[in-house]
């Protein structure tokens, strides 16, 4: 059966998630032990492919299994959807095998956990839904490697953070991490476990970023960043990719940081007579604080804002994504997921789902992250701009804002946060000149594949940015 068919689920099959729950908990947070009963055991369970795309069947296989007794076969959603349950009988040699599982469109950017349990036994995978692990065709030497570490694979012929001997390529300095290229590659240090710029007062998403303030104060651990790097590169496309890593205190539970590309400048201020000093606010450029401001009705960002959250989380898991677009609903401007707009290949997360990766530059203190400690993502932002702003537009972005919240809800409070880097590059058709943006604009007019309402109100609200000021990387 298909997931839609799950979601109609009976009663029955909502309570079996909450004992699966509990399983995939134990199972995660032994995960490493897992491994070692699994082969104890000898009871394993498998998927033909680590990631899939929609509409495609996953195949499931076990192995090593008491024959004739029910194998429970669950499946939990990184994106809190409801789960699905299946059984399978082991054949006389102890194998199974389960093709109902199909994976859906509104899936992309999720991670499946599949959990297999036969009575005391239980062996665990996880596959993901487009979005995953692997090598982003950015542009960089051989592809940006996203992996879940900060040094390239040996011998792999990638580029990754740090480099690791000949053929990979490497855009900090080892060890110091100092990129090499400053004008395509951000570094940001934060403090942690103490004296740190955190956000004060209770600030969401979706909340004008004029109006968030900050303090002195401790984040909470397992959103407290250390490292945040940021990489622009283009491919062979012209298409513009956006790379970052950061890093959190406690892989204690699950962490969402969050990767904001501002079209405005956006910057930290410093103010005197706040509490918890130094504190103070942020301010957009043009501004949107108050009423008449220019980006005061759009709730202080310029629409098509875009925002990448990875969401990593504890155990050994592999991590997910989450991307949305800044524009109005129902009159009303907020943060909109279009993660499953993402193409295939166009958009890559992951985290360190073992102990001992080593961090040469240093993080918290140490030289190597336990698992779930880092993320690193790479996504293709020309692409996501083509898909849900307009063939005909586009965006430039002159800030990343790079925070940590407790979850994705939107009423999520903001906790940590890095300085924001200022950066200028361009995705989509928005080239980086006032001039090449208003003949974007004559296009759209002429066009008609471009004329439609919404790609003239985002060409029109990209030109009221101010014009484009250092040179794009
Ligand atoms: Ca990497
Ligand atoms: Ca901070
Ligand atoms: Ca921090």
């Amino acid at each position: 059966m298909s997931k839609i068919f799950r979601a109609a689920a009976p009663l029955t099959s909502r309570i079996a998630p909450v004992l699966g729950a509990v399983l995939v908990l134990v199972g995660l947070i032994a995960s490493s032990q897992l491994h070692l009963a699994q082969v104890t055991a000898g009871s394993t369970v498998t998927t033909d492919k680590n990631d899939y795309a929609p509409g495609e069947t996953v195949a499931i296989s076990g192995s090593g299994w008491i024959p004739g007794q029910p194998v429970a076969l669950h499946i939990d959603e990184s994106d809190n959807d409801l789960p699905w349950d299946a059984s399978a009988t082991p054949d006389a040699a102890g194998n199974f095998s389960n093709s109902d599982f199909v994976i859906q469109s509104h899936d992309i950017g999720v991670v499946f956990t599949l959990t297999a349990t036969q009575g005391s036994v239980v062996a665990t995978t996880q596959f993901t839904d487009v979005v995953g692990p692997g090598v982003a065709l950015n542009g960089d030497p051989g592809g940006f490697e996203i992996q879940g570490g900060a040094v390239a694979t040996a011998g792999g012929g990638h580029t990754d953070w740090i480099a690791n001997g000949v053929g990979t390529t490497g855009l900090l300095t080892n060890p110091g991490g100092v990129p090499i290229d400053s004008t395509v590659t951000y570094r940001r240090l934060d403090a942690y476990n103490g004296t740190d710029d955190i956000f004060s007062g209770s600030h969401g998403i979706n909340d004008n970023p004029n109006t968030y303030t900050w303090k002195t104060a401790s984040a909470g651990n397992k959103g407290d960043l250390n490292n945040v790097y940021v990489h622009i590169s283009k491919d062979s496309a012209g298409h513009r990719w956006v790379t970052a890593s950061a890093d959190r205190l406690s892989n204690n539970g699950t962490s969402f940081v969050d990767f904001e590309l501002t079209q405005a400048d956006l910057t930290q201020v410093t103010d005197v007579g706040c509490s918890s000093a130094p504190c103070g606010h942020f301010v957009t450029n043009p501004a949107g604080a108050v009423a008449g401001d220019p980006l005061f009705a759009t709730g202080g960002r310029i629409v098509n804002d875009l925002l990448v959250t990875a969401q990593y989380n504890s155990g050994g898991a592999l991590a997910s994504v989450i991307v949305y677009q800044w524009k109005a609903v129902s009159g009303v401007y907020q943060w909109v997921d279009i993660t499953a707009s993402i193409g295939a290949a166009s958009a890559f997360v992951a985290t360190n789902t073992v102990d001992g990766v080593s961090v040469p530059y240093g993080a918290f203190g140490g030289t190597t992250y336990s698992k779930n400690q880092f993320v690193e993502m790479s996504i293709d932002a020309t692409a996501l701009i083509q898909a849900n702003v307009d063939p005909c537009s586009g965006i430039s972005v002159h800030s990343v804002f790079v925070r940590t919240k407790t979850s994705t809800s939107a009423s999520s409070v903001l906790d940590d946060f890095v300085t924001p880097i200022a950066t200028s590059f361009s995705a989509g058709r928005a080239a980086g000149t006032a001039a090449s943006q208003s003949s974007a604009r004559v296009a759209a007019s002429r066009t008609r594949s471009c004329s439609s309402p919404a790609a003239l109100a985002s060409a029109g609200t990209a030109s009221a940015a101010p014009a484009l000021p250092k040179s794009a990387p």
